[in-house]
C-alpha cells in the first residue's frame, strides 16, 4: 500500500478522478414561492413547533435560487471538476403528479448550463428529501403510488436534463428519508412508527428501480445510480453480544439498502427481527429494484461503534459539531469491504464526506475564516480515500460536502459543513481556510520537494 503524500495533492489519485463540492436543494435554494414551487414535506415540518432546533425555515436558505451565477463562480474559481446538486420535485410537479411546471424546470436548464459554461461536470440527484406535500397526504413513501409517481418524475427531468449532466442518482440517502423520517421522527414528515418507516424505505427502493426503467429508456450517455449513506458498525468488544448489535446496526442502516440493489433480496436476519413489521413485498419488485446501476454512490462522515447495552462513545476519538466521531479508519474498511462482499458492485462515487464544526469567529479582517479542524478533515478522508483505492477498490470521484454553510435540517442553521461561510444576514460568502486547502490541493503540481507551509496555501482568487 501507498502512504498517503504529504502533503496530499490530487496528482496521487487516478487522473480520470472527479473531484467536486455537493449541495441539495432545500439546503440551499431558498425562494419556496417562486415561479410555481409547490409545498414539500420540509416546509409543513419547519412550520410545526419544535421540530426545528433554531426555529428556522428553508424560505431564504442561501438564496441561491438567485445566486446560482456568483456560487458557479465560487466553484470555477475553487478549481473542482463537477458539482452535485439536487432538483426539488416541487419545483417540477407542484403536487407530485401532472404535466412539469417549465418555469422549474427552466432554473435546472440555467443552472446546468451555467456549469457547463464554466468547464464544471452537473451530477444531478433527483429526491434529496424535498417530497410534494400533496404525496405525503397520502401517506407519503408508504403509498407505492408515490414510488410510481417518482419515476414519471424522474423521466420529465431526465428527458429535460439528462443529455448535459454526468450522472444521475434517484435518491439521496434512503436510511434517512425512511427510518429517520417515520421511525425516528426527526426529519419531515416526523412519525415514529417502525412498520411505516420499514414500508416507506421499500417505497423508496421501489421507487429507485422505477425511475432507473425509466431513465434507462431514454438512453442517455450519464451515469444512472443511487446515493446511500453507510455507516460502517463496529462492535465494542469481541463479545458475542457486542458483534450481534453491531450486526444488527449493519443490517438495518447498511444491508437493508445494499441486499435489495445489488443482490435483489433483503437480509433474512432483519426480515426477521422486523418480523411483523418487515415490508409487503409484492413478486417482482426485488427484480426492478435490483436494476443494473452505473455507479454506487456512498455517503460516508462517520462510524457507529455498538454493545449489547447500545451505542458506544470512544472517549478517546474527537468528534465534530454534529457529535459525530471523526474515524478516517472507518472509510477505507468501509469501501474495501464492499468491494470484498458485493460481486455486482459499479464504481463508487463518495458523493458525499464532511464535517460540521463552529466556525464561532466568523471571517477575520480579511474575510477569511479558519477551520483548520476540517481542513484536517478532508486530509484524513481523502487520505483514507486513496488508501483504498491502492487496495483496489474502484472509486471514481469525491464531494466535499458541503460547497457553503446551509440548512441542516432538524439542526437549521446551526451547524457548519461548509468550505463556503455564509453569513446568512447579508449573504455573503466567505472563503474558508478549507476552501483555500481544497483549492491548493486540487491546483497543485506534484512537489519535487515537500513544500514549506507558505507554499501550500495559495491566495483565494476572489
Ligand atoms: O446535510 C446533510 C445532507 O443533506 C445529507 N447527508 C448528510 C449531510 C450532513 O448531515
Amino acid at each position: 500500500m501507498t502512504a498517503t503524500p504529504d502533503p496530499l495533492h490530487r496528482a496521487a489519485f487516478p487522473a480520470d478522478f472527479t473531484f467536486g463540492v455537493a449541495t441539495s436543494s432545500f439546503q440551499i435554494e431558498g425562494a419556496t414561492n417562486a415561479d410555481g414551487r409547490g409545498v414539500s414535506i420540509w416546509d409543513t415540518f419547519c412550520r410545526e413547533p419544535g421540530r426545528i432546533h433554531d426555529g428556522s425555515t428553508g424560505d431564504v436558505a442561501c438564496d441561491h435560487y438567485h445566486r446560482w451565477p456568483e456560487d458557479l463562480n465560487l466553484m470555477r474559481d475553487l478549481g473542482v471538476d463537477a458539482y452535485r446538486f439536487s432538483v426539488a420535485w416541487p419545483r417540477i410537479q407542484a403536487d407530485g403528479r401532472g404535466p412539469a411546471n417549465t418555469k422549474g424546470l427552466d432554473f435546472y436548464d440555467r443552472l446546468v448550463d451555467g456549469l457547463l459554461e464554466r468547464g464544471l461536470q452537473p451530477h444531478m440527484t433527483l429526491y434529496h428529501w424535498d417530497l410534494p406535500q400533496a404525496l405525503q397526504d397520502i401517506g407519503g413513501w408508504t403509498n407505492r403510488d408515490v414510488a410510481l409517481r417518482f419515476a414519471e418524475y424522474a423521466r420529465i427531468v431526465a428527458e429535460r436534463l439528462g443529455g448535459r449532466v454526468r450522472s444521475i442518482a434517484t435518491l439521496n440517502e434512503p436510511w434517512c428519508s425512511s427510518i429517520l423520517s417515520y421511525q425516528i421522527g426527526e426529519h419531515a414528515p416526523g412519525l415514529r412508527d417502525r412498520r411505516a418507516a420499514v414500508a416507506a424505505a421499500h417505497g423508496l427502493l421501489l421507487g429507485h428501480g422505477l425511475a432507473m426503467r425509466e431513465m434507462r429508456a431514454l438512453t442517455l450517455d450519464a451515469d444512472l445510480g443511487i446515493v446511500l449513506n453507510l455507516n460502517p458498525a463496529y462492535p465494542a468488544s469481541d463479545r458475542p453480544e457486542d458483534v450481534a448489535a453491531a450486526r444488527f446496526v449493519d443490517g438495518t442502516f447498511n444491508r437493508w439498502f445494499l441486499d435489495p440493489i445489488l443482490r435483489a433480496q433483503y437480509p433474512q436476519d432483519i426480515v426477521d427481527a422486523y418480523g411483523a413489521d418487515a415490508p409487503d413485498v409484492h413478486s417482482g419488485d426485488l427484480d426492478i429494484i435490483a436494476a443494473p446501476i452505473d455507479f454506487m454512490g456512498v455517503n460516508y462522515y462517520s462510524r457507529s461503534v455498538s454493545s449489547a447495552d447500545g451505542a458506544i462513545r470512544p472517549s478517546t476519538s474527537s468528534y465534530t459539531d454534529m457529535n459525530w466521531e471523526v474515524y478516517p479508519q472507518g472509510l477505507t474498511d468501509l469501501l474495501v469491504r464492499l468491494h470484498h462482499d458485493y460481486p455486482n458492485l459499479p464504481p463508487i462515487m463518495i458523493t458525499e464526506n464532511g464535517a460540521a464544526y463552529p466556525d464561532a469567529d466568523g471571517p477575520d479582517e480579511h474575510g477569511i475564516v479558519h477551520d483548520p479542524e476540517r481542513v484536517q478533515y478532508f486530509q484524513q478522508h481523502l487520505g483514507a480515500t486513496l488508501n483504498a483505492i491502492d487496495a483496489g477498490v474502484r472509486v471514481t470521484g469525491y464531494f466535499a460536502w458541503s460547497f457553503m454553510d446551509n440548512f441542516e435540517w432538524a439542526y437549521g442553521y446551526k451547524k457548519r459543513f461548509g468550505l463556503f461561510y455564509v453569513n446568512y444576514g447579508n449573504q455573503m460568502r466567505h472563503w474558508k481556510d478549507s476552501a483555500r486547502w481544497y483549492q491548493t490541493f486540487l491546483n497543485a503540481a506534484p512537489a519535487a520537494h515537500a513544500p514549506q507551509p507558505e507554499e501550500v496555501i495559495a491566495a483565494p482568487q476572489h
